[in-house]
């Protein structure tokens, strides 16, 4: 047996930009190949608020936002394998299905298994959401194959983390998205050297995990850039060596990081991190990159109809624009494994919670955001 429908809460966001909808919805069980996941709690990351704005070209409403999160299996599918009741996971929104094309390359954290239908919001099994409004009887969305806004969520098994029993839910949830995808955009994605030197542009989890990522491969220099004051003092306490704000130059940015780190006439960092969202920021990262070799890793997510742009020669002399989804992690074998290095400190996951709050909460969480006023709420269910 598979169990039974669930009623619980979940903040459903009815349509862009309005407030999310705290209410009743019901769970169906798991079916073939999915698991239920009681969610024990869920941080907010930009690209929820991203998508509640309008600005995702995949967005569809209604739907449960959500999607970096912790929980325990609250009932499994026929033929799940890889976990069972009781166990701890993290929801991934990069599945990890280990046998198709893109899982065997051996060339990409991407996986190709139930991507089509986390895009349409919809579970594989039967091209449906699990999730059904109580009051109206609507069909909700899924999000990004994971919608932790929930007390229940139902997922796909290539998207659940078995995780050591161990690890603090309230803190591991980090691990499902912000944190994980800083540290893997310089170790995995950049790949960067001790002694290299970097640039981070937007101090918010995502770029503050690359700080704290490039001063433990001993970076030589971090040039940490936030528009906003507020965000620049944790990042020079963990480890940047410089930290500006744009607005206090009357020139653009990547001629300012060129000229501080100028050596022999040259200048540029030999890596740098987009970690907002911002098409004309991707351009003054890839700018700011030494020539020859300068390589520059877009994270930040842009809207719908943005596209990026430089002059060609940027390239031509051997500037590198690329990209990183989950910091390239292969989230089923590699999340358990960051979970162990957070046990050992290798790390930080808690300093970026600044709020810790009730799912009934969640709007708040989506004002702070906005505001500039959080780095991660982590909201317990
Ligand atoms: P955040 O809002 O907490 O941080 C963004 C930071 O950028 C803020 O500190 C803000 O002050 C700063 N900023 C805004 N405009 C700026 C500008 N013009 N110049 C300099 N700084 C500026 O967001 P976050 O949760 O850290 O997410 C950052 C981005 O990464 C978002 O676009 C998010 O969607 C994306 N993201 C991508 C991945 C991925 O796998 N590629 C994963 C997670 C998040
Ligand atoms: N759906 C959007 C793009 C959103 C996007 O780029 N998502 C990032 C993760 S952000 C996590 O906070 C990502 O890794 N995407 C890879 C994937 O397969 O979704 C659009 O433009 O259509
Ligand atoms: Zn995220």
């Amino acid at each position: 047996t598979q169990g039974k429908p669930i009623e619980c809460l979940a903040a459903i966001a009815w349509e862009p930009c309005k407030p999310l909808d705290v209410t009743t919805v019901i769970v169906d069980p798991p079916q073939k190949g999915e698991v239920r996941v009681r969610i024990v709690a869920t941080a907010l990351c930009h690209t929820d608020a991203y998508t509640l704005g309008g600005k995702d070209p995949e967005g569809l409403f209604p739907c449960i936002l959500g999607h970096e999160a912790a929980g325990v299996v609250e009932s499994v599918g026929e033929g799940v394998t890889s976990v069972e009741k009781g166990d701890h996971v993290i929801p991934c929104y990069m599945a990890f299905c280990g046998e198709c094309s893109m899982c065997t390359s051996g060339k990409t954290n991407l996986c190709g298994s139930v991507r089509a239908w986390t895009g349409r919001g919809v579970m594989r099994g039967d091209d449906k959401p699990r999730f059904t409004h109580k009051e109206s009887g609507k069909k909700i969305f899924h999000f990004m194959g994971t919608s932790t806004f929930s007390e229940y969520t139902v997922l796909h098994e290539e998207s659940v983390a078995n995780v050591d029993k161990a690890a603090p839910l309230d803190k591991i949830c980090l691990l499902g998205c912000g944190v994980t995808t800083g540290i893997g955009a310089v170790t995995n994605t950049a790949k960067v050297e001790k002694g290299a030197t970097a640039a981070v542009f937007g101090l918010g989890t995502i770029g503050l995990a690359c700080v704290d990522a490039l001063a433990t491969v001993g970076a030589s220099r971090i040039i940490a850039v936030d528009t906003d004051p507020g965000k620049h003092a944790r990042a020079k306490e963990w480890g940047a060596t410089d930290v500006i704000n744009p607005k206090d130059f009357d020139k653009p940015i990547q001629e300012v990081i060129t000229e501080m780190t100028n050596q022999d006439g040259v200048g540029g960092v030999d890596y740098s991190f987009e970690a907002i969202g911002n098409v004309g920021v991707m351009r003054a990262a890839l700018e700011c990159c030494h020539k020859g070799w300068g390589q520059c890793v877009i994270i930040g997510v842009a809207a719908a109809g943005q596209e990026i742009s430089t002059r060609p020669f940027q390239l031509v002399t051997g500037r590198v624009w690329r990209g990183t989804a989950f910091g390239g992690f292969k989230s089923r074998e590699d999340v358990p494994k960051l979970v162990k290095d957070y046990m050992g400190g290798k790390f930080r996951v808690d300093e970026y919670i600044t709020h810790t709050m009730k799912l009934t909460d969640i709007n708040t969480c989506f004002d702070l955001l906005h505001a500039g006023k959080c780095l991660r709420c982590v909201m317990i269910a």
